[in-house]
């Protein structure tokens, strides 16, 4: 048997990836272990993290990111409000508000009208060292938003659309200090630009298969190149209005302040979520004979990318190898590759940063210093490593 064939054998037999050649995964992307290579310990992380599968959470161990598509089972994943269970054949999307023929579409209504697919990876806004888990690229497959707009005819006067979740809870609203309880569906918006861009798609399966309950089964809003937040799961209504919406999902609990020079004064800058913030991450550390693999993922807004480089200790930047297979795929994340050759045993410091065609560079974290909430932490992350 050719190494090849063993290797082969061994991942359909140990792994379950199955059909990854099917998918065009190419082989170097394959998980570190099953190539023969020993994993390098992170000094900042674990040996084994127990993934989280609460009602709530699932983080990733990014050391066995597996291929360029999450598996369902092992796409992170979080919420604010546990997952609600909806029946889908009862059912309907509304579409309401600021519209000239209001709609209540089943899920067949959309699955018979014409499909669309995009591969789509993002992170959680919150998403952070060391961990960085909260994160999974997979290939979303539904209906266009603009083509249902287009169809329930929206009206000139309607600006902004929201987009409400079956899922709902209790939520103290304070006003000057007066505080009401109110039951509250999970909610966010769009402006008009975005919501008929032709971009965002009502998903109804990732990768082939219906979504979970994680997901959002049956239906969720995918906007490709925004934060995870955007992505409105259980999607249950849909509405447009002249106003801007003030949910607390939308202005308040995700909105990052940051410390801005304008014309020499500091500004200080409360902006809500959207757009993926140009982030690498090295992900994992394997030694295969007399060289390293360092691997890693690039997450972003879609613009395309210029460069990924690596640094070792105190060494030059190094450019990192993006595989083409992400790379085409313009809203996929991105996965790279660098061969570090003559690595000495101990410790040592391990960065990527990303570059992308506008010019724009990843932070560092000292670039970040007047970025005032934890979201949106696409700084470059310094990993430690001991070589054995
Ligand atoms: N209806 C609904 N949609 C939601 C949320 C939620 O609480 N309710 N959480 C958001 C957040 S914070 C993230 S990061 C993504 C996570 O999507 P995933 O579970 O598929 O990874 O879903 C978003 N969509
Ligand atoms: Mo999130």
């Amino acid at each position: 048997m050719s190494n090849q064939t063993t290797r082969r054998e061994v991942l359909k037999g140990g792994l379950a990836v199955a059909g990854l050649g099917m998918l065009g995964i190419p082989e170097w992307a394959l998980p570190a272990l099953a190539q023969g290579e020993t994993l390098v310990p992170f000094l900042d992380l674990p040996e084994k993290i127990v993934l989280v599968p609460t009602a709530d959470r699932r983080i990733i161990d990014i050391r066995y990111i597996n291929g360029l598509l999450s598996p369902r089972d092992h796409f992170a994943t979080t919420q604010h409000y546990g997952h609600p269970t909806v029946d889908p054949v009862a059912f309907r999307l509304k579409i309401s508000g600021l519209v000239d023929k209001p709609l209540s579409l089943s899920l067949d209504d959309l699955k018979r009208m014409r499909s669309t697919d995009v591969v789509f990876g993002f992170e959680c806004s919150g998403n952070r060292r060391p961990l960085q888990g909260l994160t999974g690229n997979g290939r979303w497959t539904g209906v266009s938003l603009k083509r249902v707009l287009d169809e329930a005819g929206v009206q000139d006067a309607a600006r902004e659309f929201v987009f409400f979740g079956a899922d709902h809870g209790e939520e103290e609203v304070d006003f000057r200090g007066t505080v009401s309880k109110l039951d509250q569906q999970f909610g966010r918006s769009l402006d008009r630009d975005d919501a008929l861009s032709g971009e965002p798609i009502l998903a109804y399966a990732m990768n082939g298969e219906p979504l979970t309950v994680h997901q959002g089964f049956p239906l969720r809003l995918i906007i490709p190149g925004w934060y995870g937040i955007a992505n409105v799961k259980w999607l249950a209504e849909i509405h447009a209005q002249k106003d801007r919406f003030l949910g607390k999902w939308q202005a308040r609990w995700y909105r990052t302040l940051r410390g801005e020079m304008i014309n020499g004064q500091m500004h200080w800058t409360e902006k809500d979520i959207s757009r993926l913030q140009l982030k690498s991450f090295i992900a994992r550390v394997s030694q295969a004979g007399d060289q390293h693999n360092v691997f890693g993922i690039i997450l972003h807004d879609g613009t395309p990318i210029r460069s990924v480089e690596v640094k070792i200790d105190n060494g030059p930047w190094q450019p990192a190898t993006i595989d083409p297979a992400s790379g085409r795929e313009k809203y996929s994340w991105k996965q790279f590759n660098y061969v570090w050759r003559g690595a000495t045993p101990g410790e040592h410091t391990l960065v990527s940063r990303v570059t992308d065609v506008t010019g724009k560079v990843q932070p560092t974290v000292e670039d970040l210093a007047n970025k005032k909430s934890f979201l949106e932490d696409n700084s470059q992350h310094e990993r430690k490593v001991k070589i054995g």
